[in-house]
């Protein structure tokens, strides 16, 4: 295998399409013959973190664990896309800090809370706003928006595709592909 791993990972609101960049991202690497894996924050949830919740400190831990495995998959030499909410900088940069420089790149899915609550593809907005999920993340619980994040990702930006294409020129552009 002659492939450089390293970490691609997705931050932003529950609807702000990082699931969808990230699998159209995937994609395109399979068929460039890349070695990619997504570990998704919804997926991971169900596997090995399934005994945390969304409190700060089961956030933190998912964060902390997904950003561990991640490295694991960027040893081996795998482009690892960990797509996230991931709210707490400290947190996105404590991942950040156990890569070596270069290898992680943070994308921010910047998209406004009104555009995500509009989709609202889970109806998930709708059971917070009326109260029936406590603590969800741009209601009534924190978003930290990225200072130093490599990638910056609008909602008018284009399509997933178009915007997967972006990453990939970055990835290209830094020698990972
Ligand atoms: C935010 C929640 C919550 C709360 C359930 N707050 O759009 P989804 O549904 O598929 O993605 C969201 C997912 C968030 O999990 P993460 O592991 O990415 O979050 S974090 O990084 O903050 O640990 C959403 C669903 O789980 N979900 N309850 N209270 N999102």
């Amino acid at each position: 295998l002659k492939q450089k791993g390293c970490v691609i990972w997705f931050t932003g609101l529950s609807g702000s399409g990082k699931s969808t960049v990230a699998c159209a991202l995937s994609q395109s690497l399979y068929k460039m013959g890349k070695l990619a894996y997504i570990l998704d924050g919804d997926n991971v949830r169900h596997g090995l973190n399934r005994d945390l919740g969304f409190k700060a400190e089961d956030r933190a831990e998912n964060i902390r664990r997904v950003g561990e495995v991640a490295k694991l998959f960027a040893d081996a030499g795998v482009i690892c896309i960990a797509s996230l909410i991931s709210p707490y900088r400290r947190e996105r940069d404590a991942c950040r800090d156990i890569l070596p420089n270069g290898y992680f790149i943070e994308v921010f899915m910047d998209v406004p809370l009104e555009v995500c609550e509009a989709r609202d593809a889970k109806g998930l907005y709708k059971l917070a706003r009326a109260g029936k999920i406590k603590g969800f993340t741009g209601i009534d619980d924190p978003y930290e928006v990225p200072f130093n994040c490599e990638i910056v990702l609008k909602h008018t930006g284009g399509s997933p595709s178009e915007m997967a294409e972006k990453v990939l020129s970055y990835l290209e552009q830094k020698g990972f592909l």
